[in-house]
């Protein structure tokens, strides 16, 4: 929590410049528009999608009929990296955390009976953009909808995957130059598509406090700004397509604040750099709960916290909104609790009377110098990021993510030591079971269906024609020329797949790969006096004096999961206790994770995983380990799991699975306690590597 006074007085507020606009004025503090939810409430839109294009396309329509009032696709991991759903690399994510999308086919069928001139839709996609939008733009186009009445928003954010999604296919640079082709081919073809929302919401939940968030975001912006202005597209013929993404967490005021002061932050960048008009000037956002903020223990509290949440976001005076389902920490959401994250929102709309007011908060003493307070700290960050040499250089010297985790890492500490209180995880525990049933993913039907549509598709097009649009692709990627969303939207419409495009892509650009890496300092500088953390410590110094060497581990991220503030804080805490910590890179696979296995000895392995796949990976590498001689290396999983596969996880060989919450000093005791019953025994490098 930030510091905040005891009460605050007109003092604090004397001599604030914002504080004369009205709503609907700039620089918009108080609002984007005059009359606010007056005129049209805050879009309910909630981020959907599982499995089949089917069974996604079933749940937006039940979405809409309880009073969701746009949609928001969520693409599977696959589609997000450029693979189709028979991908080797693929298997065992396709489906699992969004919907499998491998050709314009499926996004027919994903919104297939559904107005596309009628309801706006947001697309989360970023890796992927140009085979997605170009899957739906044909699929619009082939269902009758004239692209000019498509409404709605593409994520196209690429920047923040590198510093924190990981969701990228190719460098920087040419991922730079896809996501300004989209943004140029939107303003001219799709002119009500907002192309670009530009998201601080990952780097929040990736650890950032909310200025730090804010100051992220607005960092990207202004690249992009940079990109645009260089293709010599008019600011205030575009701007108002830019939109914005922000977390909302459970630092209530402080998030309000936020969303104020971003708005008073973009409205004086934009005008800076020339545009004149109020509709390039005012903020438009999305904002969404934070999942991060959400307990496997005792779940139903998660209604409470996204309510909390929920509210802050209107106050600050978002657009559009996601609230999280309450199981969000065990599985992605049933029918009844996405149902119920909804009603949150309606009941805020139709029982409450919010929407009555524009800026309630407007003239608060706290609020207001909040608000200012915000803005000065945005401002240093973003000085911070110019000294690095701008927000690329900072992605590229590892700056951003290291202050995010360095966040992360404290945030964990402030938690395990009690300083952070979270009901029925470190204060009034309770230890009743829970009973919440979670969503289950029929993967492998659902694999061998996506395999049927491919070869149905691959045998009924004209092969020429989508080699030569793909071939054009290629070469437009290779010599800098042309538009790749208008050839994409030519390869889709012949029938090429989004594996194919990103292929034809690939052959110019090879796939980005980031390192990863944690600091072991990171965790436990304020649990330097907590009793029970010198103790794990102290038991790992024994191990280690016993020994004559350090308990060893190695971290590792399976599949294509690139959430990696937890597998990073858990590193860095290991690492302070003592333990000689490696940290594998993203999505590895069991043959990597041999040949680290060969190349350093290691006492243990620690899976992190919460997309979801956990069952069909950790099983793929026991049986890589098994085969080549480390069958007795114990096993250790952390992450989002439902309870109902703890069991067929230790049937397996997991040790031990750690859930979200669970303090650090456990992970350390538990770990350590397995290891110390193979200590007598040489650490397990493999004879055959030697
Ligand atoms: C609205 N309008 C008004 C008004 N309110 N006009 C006058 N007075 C008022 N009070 C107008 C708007 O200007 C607009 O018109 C039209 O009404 C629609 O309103 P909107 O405010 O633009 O709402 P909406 O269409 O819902 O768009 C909201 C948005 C958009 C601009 C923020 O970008 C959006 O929907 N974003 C959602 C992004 C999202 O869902 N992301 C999910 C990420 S999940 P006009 O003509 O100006 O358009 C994720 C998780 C993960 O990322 O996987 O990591
Ligand atoms: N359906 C619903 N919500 C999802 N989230 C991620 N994937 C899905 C999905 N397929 C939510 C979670 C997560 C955030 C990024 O989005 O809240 O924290």
């Amino acid at each position: 929590m930030q510091n905040h006074k005891p009460y605050y007085t007109r003092d604090d507020i004397s001599d604030l410049p914002h504080l004369s606009s009205l709503p609907g004025e700039a620089p918009f503090v108080r609002g984007p528009f005059e009359s606010m939810y007056r005129q049209k409430p805050w879009t309910i839109r909630q981020y959907t999608g599982f499995a089949s294009a089917e069974e996604s396309n079933a749940a937006f329509k039940r979405c809409l009929a309880e009073g969701g009032q746009g949609l928001s696709v969520a693409f599977d991991l696959a589609t997000h990296l450029g693979f189709d759903s028979d991908h080797p690399a693929a298997q065992a994510d396709v489906g699992r955390t969004g919907v499998a999308i491998d050709s314009v086919e499926d996004m027919k069928r994903l919104f297939a009976g559904i107005d596309l001139s009628q309801v706006s839709v947001s697309m989360t996609m970023n890796g992927a953009v140009l085979p997605i939008m170009a899957t739906f733009i044909v699929a619009a186009e082939e269902s009758g909808v004239p692209r000019q009445q498509l409404r709605g928003t593409i994520q196209n954010d690429i920047l923040k995957e590198f510093m924190v999604r990981n969701t990228y296919i190719f460098e920087p640079e040419p991922s730079i130059r896809i996501s300004t082709d989209v943004v140029e081919y939107l303003s001219q073809e799709l002119p009500n598509f907002n192309s670009m929302s530009i998201s601080g919401y990952h780097f929040q939940e990736a650890g950032a406090e909310p200025a730090l968030e804010l100051a992220l975001t607005l960092a990207n912006a202004r690249a992009y700004l940079d990109q645009i202005a260089d293709r010599g597209i008019d600011l205030d013929a575009f701007c108002h397509r830019l939109s914005f993404f922000f977390g909302v967490g459970m630092n209530f005021f402080d998030e309000i604040a936020k969303l104020r002061a971003a708005r008073l932050l973009w409205s004086e960048e934009v005008e800076r750099r020339g545009a004149t008009s109020d509709r390039a000037k005012r903020m438009k956002m999305h904002c969404q709960t934070s999942g991060w903020s959400l307990t496997a223990q005792e779940p139903q509290n998660n209604l409470i916290r996204t309510t909390i949440e929920a509210m802050a976001a209107v106050f600050g005076g978002t657009q559009s909104l996601h609230t999280n389902a309450y199981d969000e920490a065990l599985s992605l959401p049933t029918d009844h609790s996405a149902r119920l994250a909804r009603n949150t929102q309606l009941i805020l709309q139709h029982e409450t009377g919010i929407c009555d007011v524009a800026d309630p908060w407007g003239g608060s003493y706290m609020m207001e110098a909040l608000t200012q307070a915000m803005v000065n700290k945005v401002r240093g960050y973003v000085d911070d990021i110019d000294a690095q040499g701008g927000v690329i250089a900072a992605i590229e010297s590892g700056w951003v993510r290291d202050r995010i985790h360095e966040s992360a890492a404290q945030t964990q500490a402030a938690t395990d030591s009690g300083r952070r209180p979270i009901i029925g995880v470190n204060r009034f525990v309770s230890d009743e079971e829970l009973q919440s049933s979670t969503r289950q993913i029929d993967a492998e039907s659902l694999i061998g269906e996506q395999r049927h549509r491919l070869q149905q598709l691959r045998e009924r097009r004209d092969d020429e024609a989508v080699d030569h649009a793909l071939a054009a692709l290629s070469a437009s990627a290779r010599q800098q020329q042309g538009n790749l969303l208008a050839l994409t939207v030519d390869a889709i419409r012949a029938r090429a797949t989004l594996g194919e495009c990103t292929r034809a892509l690939l052959l110019s650009w090879p796939r980005y790969r980031a390192l990863s890496r944690f600091s072991p300092n990171a965790y436990a500088e304020s649990r330097r006096h907590d009793a029970s953390w010198r103790r794990a410590q102290r038991r790992v110094e024994t191990f280690s004096l016993n020994n004559l060497r350090n308990p060893s581990i190695l971290i590792v991220k399976l599949g294509l999961d690139g959430h990696d503030r937890g597998a990073r804080v858990v590193a860095a805490a290991l690492a302070n206790a003592g333990f000689r910590v490696e940290l594998s890179p993203l999505f590895s696979t069991p043959q990597q994770v041999l040949q680290q296995l060969h190349k350093t000895g290691f006492d243990a392995i620690g899976i992190s995983l919460l997309s979801g796949a956990h069952l069909a990976l950790v099983q793929e590498l026991k049986t890589a380990l098994d085969r080549e001689g480390y069958a007795d290396l114990p096993l250790f999983l952390g992450g989002v799991i439902p309870k109902e596969d703890q069991t067929r996880l230790e049937a397996i060989g997991i040790q031990h699975v750690f859930g979200p919450g669970t303090p650090m000093e456990r992970i350390v005791e538990s770990i350590l306690a397995r290891v110390a019953l193979n200590a007598t025994e040489p650490m397990p490098i493999n004879i055959r590597s030697i």
